[in-house]
């Protein structure tokens, strides 16, 4: 009837303005691209999203710090040491199965020919030895200034910037009469071997230090409420604000994904061995997100884990615009939280920290590019060099920042580990905007079904913890 209709609208109205923004970015990203627009005018074009990014961004710094301190301090040091277990015994389970998925994938489909010539010419970048990047991982995470780690960016040994190039072709010769200009632009992007800077905090560090304090003001007695209270507080009333930025989410993914489509490189290079090396990490990616997590999930809880997919849809199509999984961490908890009931004690602790380390998309892929990268230049990986990649893959994810393209750049800690040249990384970079979008969404999907198994295998613990609280708890 007409009141089923509406009270469907309404219940959806997020899910299919969201849905509907990504049809439509894509058709006017495509619609538009015959106009060849400028670099500038792709800006323009674009600014909606770019404000949504901003948006989201601005969240992240506080979201995390009071969700971490809050989430530790309602638990009491056991109950927190035996769930924060469970986190980390999914993380690392996860991730190295989508190592091996990556790994084996690769092998099978064979993407690369031992040919670099349809690649075109590459830039130098810098050297990395893979001791240096894993001492960097650990100074990370004790930041010697907080207010510094809220600010200071991630460093990475290079960076990629647009070039604009006008060129002006003067057409005085052929045109006589009146000596037309013609003037073309161009913007390509161009790999920079100097220290690049990308924007985000240092996540690592503030979780490190968010968990550690936030255990402690959970042990104090009431020396600590005020505290508490305060992050509490904070706490909710940031969530507030994610909810009044959803509103606006759709609008800004809508611009983000056309703009990117309208400012992409023709996809001529794609017919060959790119081309190919794009397919099998889809299907990595898929195998991982569609298959092999599901599966844990049902396993594990008996519930349907498409249900559970479901409303984190616009979760995952936050990854799949923005391209940083922290961006995205303000949706994930609503999505978690409001359409799945996850219990709030899970997600505060189990979602910022899974956001930063969890990144079993990029785990798969840069194992897979790897191996990748060894195939095109001729070099067979014996067995205990692919063991060494699956190694140094589930490193460099943790390593890894929740900002786009950051799986990239720890990739030279993967090749550098078995000899392969870094420079090729520049062979997949034309591709990367891409595959980067969709490792996000699927490292969104892992942490967000790691908050449900948690949630899942600690229901004794928060139970036990209501009845001691005196809460209400509801009959199984
Ligand atoms: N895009 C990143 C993320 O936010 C990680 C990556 O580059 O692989 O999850």
């Amino acid at each position: 009837s007409k009141e089923d209709v509406q009270a469907f609208l309404k219940k959806n109205a997020f899910v299919l303005f969201t849905v509907g923004a990504v049809i439509v970015g894509i058709i006017l990203g495509f619609a538009l691209r015959p106009y060849r627009m400028s670099y500038r005018e792709v800006k323009y074009f674009s600014f909606p999203g770019e404000v949504l990014m901003r948006m989201l961004q601005m969240l992240v710094l506080p979201l995390l710090v009071s969700s971490l301190i809050t989430g530790m301090a309602a638990l009491d040091s056991k109950a927190s040491g035996k769930m924060g277990m469970r986190a980390v015994i999914y993380y690392m389970t996860t991730t190295i199965i989508a190592v091996f998925i990556g790994i084996i994938i690769v092998l099978i489909i064979h993407p690369g020919k031992g040919s670099k010539d349809e690649f075109g010419k590459q830039q130098t970048i810098e050297q990395v030895s893979p001791a240096d990047a894993f001492l960097d991982l650990i100074r990370n995470m004790f930041p010697p200034n907080l207010v510094q780690a809220c600010t200071q960016q991630f460093k990475t040994k290079y960076g990629r910037r647009k070039v604009h190039v006008t060129i002006t072709v003067n057409d005085t010769l052929f045109n006589s009469t009146n000596g037309t200009q013609e003037v073309m632009e161009i913007t390509r992007e161009e790999v920079i071997p100097v220290p690049g800077q990308v924007n985000g905090v240092n996540a690592l560090g503030l979780v490190v230090f968010s968990m550690c304090f936030g255990l402690i003001i959970g042990n104090m007695k009431e020396q600590g409420q005020l505290l508490r209270d305060f992050f509490d507080s904070l706490n909710e009333a940031i969530m507030s604000l994610v909810a009044i930025i959803m509103w606006y989410a759709p609008i800004g993914i809508l611009f983000l994904i056309a703009g990117k489509i309208v400012e992409m490189d023709d996809l001529t290079q794609m017919g060959g061995q790119l081309g190919m090396y794009t397919i099998t990490v889809i299907i990595g990616l898929l195998i991982h997100g569609v298959l092999i997590l599901p599966m844990l999930y049902f396993v594990i809880t008996r519930q349907n884990p498409f249900i559970f997919i479901a409303g984190l849809l616009q979760a995952l199509v936050t990854a799949l615009g923005t391209s940083s999984s922290s961006a995205t961490l303000p949706v994930t908890f609503k999505c978690l939280e409001e359409n799945n009931k996850i219990d709030k004690r899970i997600t505060r602790f189990v979602l910022p920290v899974g956001a930063t380390i969890n990144m079993d998309g990029t785990a798969l892929y840069e194992a897979l590019a790897a191996i990748f990268i060894a195939q095109v230049n001729n070099m067979e990986m014996n067995f205990g060099q692919i063991i060494t990649i699956s190694i140094t893959a589930t490193a460099a994810s943790i390593g890894a920042a929740g900002i786009p393209q950051a799986g990239l750049v720890t990739m030279v800690i993967v090749l550098t580990s078995v000899g392969l040249p870094t420079d090729d990384i520049t062979l997949i970079i034309a591709v990367d905007w891409f595959l980067d979008r969709l490792r996000t969404t699927t490292n969104v999907l892992g942490d967000s079904i790691g908050a449900g198994i948690v949630e899942f295998l600690s229901r004794h613990e928060l139970r036990s913890k209501d009845v001691e609280m005196g809460n209400s708890v509801l009959e199984e």
